[in-house]
């Protein structure tokens, strides 16, 4: 009997079909040579060769060896639920990504696997309300129910009973009728990875919450793509500020503002706050966060000044605080920065000029300043980061020389392969220099990195124009003062 008709006789079972092929990889082959039909991952199929090495060594109820005919197939399979439900060994459950054939939901006898330590269901095509009694897998450390199901929680109490549990993903279900999922996440002691993205989690309501079961250890937390429209969402999360180094919050906070006690998140490394209706400005206490290596804040309406204390946070290799409204001058502190590699300060309102102290930031592969009001000489400094491949200021203020070529003289190599300048005020001519066998050398050893893009145009720039430019792939020197443009 083909799989899609004896599914739609008995749907449950086609679960268990998918799993007997992952155990036993001998579907449609000879019994024990067969490699899997389905694919699956290395680390997977490790996994599962391991139940079968371990769970399944006596064989008892045949399963292993039990494919012939079709008759025999039925029976394997209604075998293997029976042996499930009676003699639960297995471990390791993984099922993520397959698409059964027709509508299913998670079969409730799931919960008889009592043994269970790893539950995968992630992107398969399962839907409607996961069953409760996967509560009854006490031994469960990873569960893994995220993907773009239909799946739904109406009622997560079930979640609290998996008092092993270290790795929960449940996003993309909705569990927008779960208003006590932070008394759930409470209640799981060792926790250590929690991802609720885009489950229409409702708004925290404080009433008689404990902490005495909570988690010591949860590190990861990603609530993105939900709406929180009040702190609480804050004062309940500041109770694991010692704990958590991964925190992710895209478009997820409305109308709320950044609290200053993010100021005690010590052990923090990674933060991402994207796409947020952030009311006022980024507090001062930011800058406690000295463990912090990546830091993004983009487009989060966020508004007044960058505080002075960011220079503390010495760690940051990525800092992006583009698309806000931030006002006043680049910190010199920034200068501190020395890790970074990565410096978005674009579509801001920030005046002043550029801190000398850019020059320090020897790591620098991209720096953004675009779109703001940016006045003053680009220091020297800038042109000397050997390591400093984009470059972008245009629609600034910016004027003075250009030294672009500085960095000739002291890096092993020309590092700049895009550089925008446009709609500034730069003045004077451009120095003559000897990019061009620099490049020549470059390209010769196949080197991938070479001048891509330079667009200077809307200057005032003036004198002759040096040859090198002729390298570059794209040219724009639109709008400036060169006396002998006509030569190109
Ligand atoms: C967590 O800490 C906050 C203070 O930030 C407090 O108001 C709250 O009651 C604490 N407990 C829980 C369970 O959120
Ligand atoms: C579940 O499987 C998916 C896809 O194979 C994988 O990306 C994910 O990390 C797994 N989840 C866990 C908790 O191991
Ligand atoms: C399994 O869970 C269901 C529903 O949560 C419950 O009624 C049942 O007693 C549980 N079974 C065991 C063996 O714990
Ligand atoms: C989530 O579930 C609620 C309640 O059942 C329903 O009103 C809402 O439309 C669902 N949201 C989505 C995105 O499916
Ligand atoms: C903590 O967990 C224990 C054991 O599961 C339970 O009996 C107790 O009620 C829990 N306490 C709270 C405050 O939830
Ligand atoms: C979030 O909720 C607020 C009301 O609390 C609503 O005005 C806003 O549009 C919602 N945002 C999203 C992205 O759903
Ligand atoms: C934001 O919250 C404040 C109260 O803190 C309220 O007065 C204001 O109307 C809210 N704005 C929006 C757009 O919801
Ligand atoms: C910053 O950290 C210092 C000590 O590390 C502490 O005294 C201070 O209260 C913190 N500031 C904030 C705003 O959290
Ligand atoms: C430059 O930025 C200002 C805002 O700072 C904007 O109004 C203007 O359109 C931008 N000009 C160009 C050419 O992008």
């Amino acid at each position: 009997m083909p799989i899609a008709m004896m599914s739609r006789s008995a749907p449950r079972i086609v679960v268990f079909i998918v799993l007997l092929i992952y155990l036993t990889g001998t579907w449609g082959s000879n019994p024990g040579v067969g490699e899997p039909k389905v694919k699956c991952r290395e680390a997977e199929r490790q996994g599962l060769l391991k139940i079968k090495e371990d769970d399944y060594e006596d064989d008892e109820y045949g399963l292993l060896s039990s494919w012939g005919n079709e008759e025999e197939k039925e029976t394997a399979v209604n075998g293997l639920e029976f042996g499930a439900t009676t003699n639960p060994y297995l471990r390791y459950l993984d099922l993520s990504g397959i698409n059964f054939y027709e509508q299913y939901s998670i079969p409730s006898f799931i919960g008889k696997l009592s043994k269970l330590r790893y539950l995968n269901l992630s992107y398969t095509s399962l839907n409607g309300e996961i069953p409760s009694q996967l509560g009854n897998l006490s031994s469960l450390q990873f569960l893994d129910l995220s993907g773009y199901s239909e799946l739904y929680i109406r009622n997560p109490e079930w979640v609290s009973h998996l008092s092993s549990l270290r790795v929960l993903d449940l996003s993309s279900n909705n569990m927008s009728l779960a208003h006590d999922w932070v008394q759930v996440v409470n209640n799981l002691p060792s926790l250590i990875d929690l991802k609720l993205r885009d489950c229409n989690l409702p708004d925290i309501v404080h009433s008689h919450l404990s902490l005495v079961n909570a988690s010591k250890f949860l590190a990861v937390l990603d609530l993105s793509e939900n709406n929180f429209s009040s702190n609480s969402l804050f004062q309940w999360l500041f109770n694991y500020s010692r704990s958590l180094v991964h925190l992710e919050l895209t478009g997820c906070l409305y109308n709320t503002s950044i609290p200053q006690a993010f100021g005690n998140m010590a052990s923090l490394k990674f933060l991402v706050l994207i796409r947020n209706f952030l009311k006022g400005s980024i507090p001062n206490s930011f800058g406690n966060m000295t463990s912090l290596t990546y830091l993004d804040l983009v487009a989060c309406e966020l508004v007044g000044p960058i505080p002075q204390s960011f220079g503390n946070m010495i760690a940051l290799t990525f800092l992006d605080l583009g698309f806000n409204h931030l006002e006043g001058s680049i910190p010199e502190s920034f200068g501190n920065l020395i890790a970074l590699t990565y410096l978005d300060l674009g579509f801001n309102q920030l005046e002043g000029s550029i801190p000398r102290g850019f020059g320090n930031m020897a790591s620098l592969e991209y720096l953004d300043l675009k779109h703001n009001m940016l006045e003053g000489e680009i220091p020297k400094s800038i042109w000397k980061l050997c390591a400093l491949q984009q470059f972008y200021a245009y629609n600034n203020s910016l004027s003075g020389q250009l030294r672009f070529a500085e960095s000739s003289s002291i890096c092993s190599h020309f590092p700049l392969e895009f550089l925008n300048l446009e709609y500034n005020r730069n003045v004077g001519s451009l120095p003559d220099f000897t990019l061009g066998t620099i490049l020549d050398k470059q390209r010769s050893k196949e080197d991938s990195s070479y001048l891509y893009e330079i667009d200077l145009s809307s200057n005032q720039l003036e004198g002759s124009m040096p040859l090198f430019l002729l390298k570059v792939e794209f040219l724009n020197l639109f709008k400036n003062k060169f006396s002998d443009l006509n030569l190109l």
